[in-house]
């Protein structure tokens, strides 16, 4: 799968030097900090609302400042077909991060993971108490399907761009409900304390957290109306990358530092969690992230140095400390 100093040719000698001179913080900063003020935007009204403890709850969790990689992943799928940042791929890209939050909201309720710390911060219901937290993961999923539909968005938008968000909007359901993210959580609970065979493990791995993440930039291809070989191909990408972050995620609540990570580690452990580095022990897990990272890689050949930033992304999910 990695070619060699002596296969490569020049393209991929070409491709190494923009590589090399590739500024993914920078890039990486760029993009959060449109995602960042999109998703503070949102906000401005919510104040007057009687409701407005549950808008506060929403915002608490969605503004306390995550790593934002799946949207940065619907940026940079669409970029990598030739798409532009606009209003269209901001709405998606925003979505998925309310998606997102309201499952971390959800979580970390007593009733699944039970957790105190958040992205450096009290968890939700820690903060606002159980029913505010409930509405308020709530009120995010249901509000990410609004936001995608909103008039505003859906005007300017010719007969083919609607096509392909309606496809968008297909996808990203579900991935999120319980064909995805929503199945591979409840797995998860029902395989806590329990032996957990390996097709199980990956089925949990595969759902809880990939399909969300593969989503993500799959959809990013399909707003920027890639042909179907690119969108594959990021679907692909998206699978290995998905997977690679979950055994990392496994690999730092063993290894990882609290204060860096913004969570206390061990909770795997506590919950009695099968985790890669249980099943498989944690050379195996370090070498099957190594190797699915190269993979993801590999997915990108197809495309030139558009897809730069998620080469990059990969090398990131492999050496993340937080
Ligand atoms: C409640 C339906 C439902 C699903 C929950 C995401 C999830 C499913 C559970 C979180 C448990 C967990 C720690 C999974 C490991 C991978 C993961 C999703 C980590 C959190 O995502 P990051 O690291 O978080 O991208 P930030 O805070 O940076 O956005």
């Amino acid at each position: 799968m990695k070619k060699t100093m002596d296969s490569r040719t020049f393209k991929d000698n070409v491709l190494m030097e923009l590589f090399l001179n590739f500024d993914f913080r920078a890039y990486r900063e760029t993009r959060r900090g449109l995602v960042e003020r999109h998703l503070a935007e949102m906000w401005l009204d919510s104040q007057r609302l009687p409701s407005s403890p549950v808008f506060c709850a929403m915002r608490h969790s969605l503004m306390a400042g995550g790593k934002r990689l799946r949207p940065i992943l619907v940026i940079a799928g669409a970029e990598a077909c030739g798409g532009n940042i606009n209003e269209l791929t901001l709405s998606f890209a925003c979505a998925i991060e309310m998606i997102h939050t309201y499952s971390l909201i959800h979580d970390d309720l007593p009733a699944m993971d039970n957790d105190d710390l958040r992205r450096g911060m009290p968890t939700c219901h820690k903060e606002f108490g159980e029913a505010m937290a409930i509405l308020a993961g709530d009120g995010l999923l249901t509000y990410a399907f609004e936001y995608v539909t909103s008039p505003a968005i859906l005007q300017e938008q010719s007969p083919s761009a609607l096509a392909n968000i309606l496809a968008a909007i297909c996808l990203l359901s579900n991935a999120a409900g319980v064909y995805g993210m929503v199945g591979g959580q409840a797995a998860d609970i029902l395989f806590e304390n329990k032996d957990t065979d390996k097709a199980t493990l990956d089925f949990i791995h595969l759902n809880k957290t990939t399909r969300l993440i593969s989503a993500s930039v799959e959809i990013g291809a399909m707003l920027a109306g890639a042909s179907e070989a690119k969108r594959i191909a990021l679907k692909n990408y998206g699978t290995a990358l998905g997977l690679a972050f979950q055994i990392k995620d496994d690999i730092l609540d063993e290894e990882g530092d609290p204060a860096v990570m913004g969570k206390p580690k061990g909770s795997d452990k506590r919950l009695e969690k099968t985790t890669y580095p249980k099943l498989y022990g944690m050379e195996a897990s370090k070498a099957r992230l190594n190797e699915l990272v190269e993979g993801a890689i590999s997915y990108l050949d197809i495309f030139d140095h558009t897809a730069e930033p998620l080469r990059a992304i990969a090398s990131y999910v492999m050496t993340r400390n937080k």
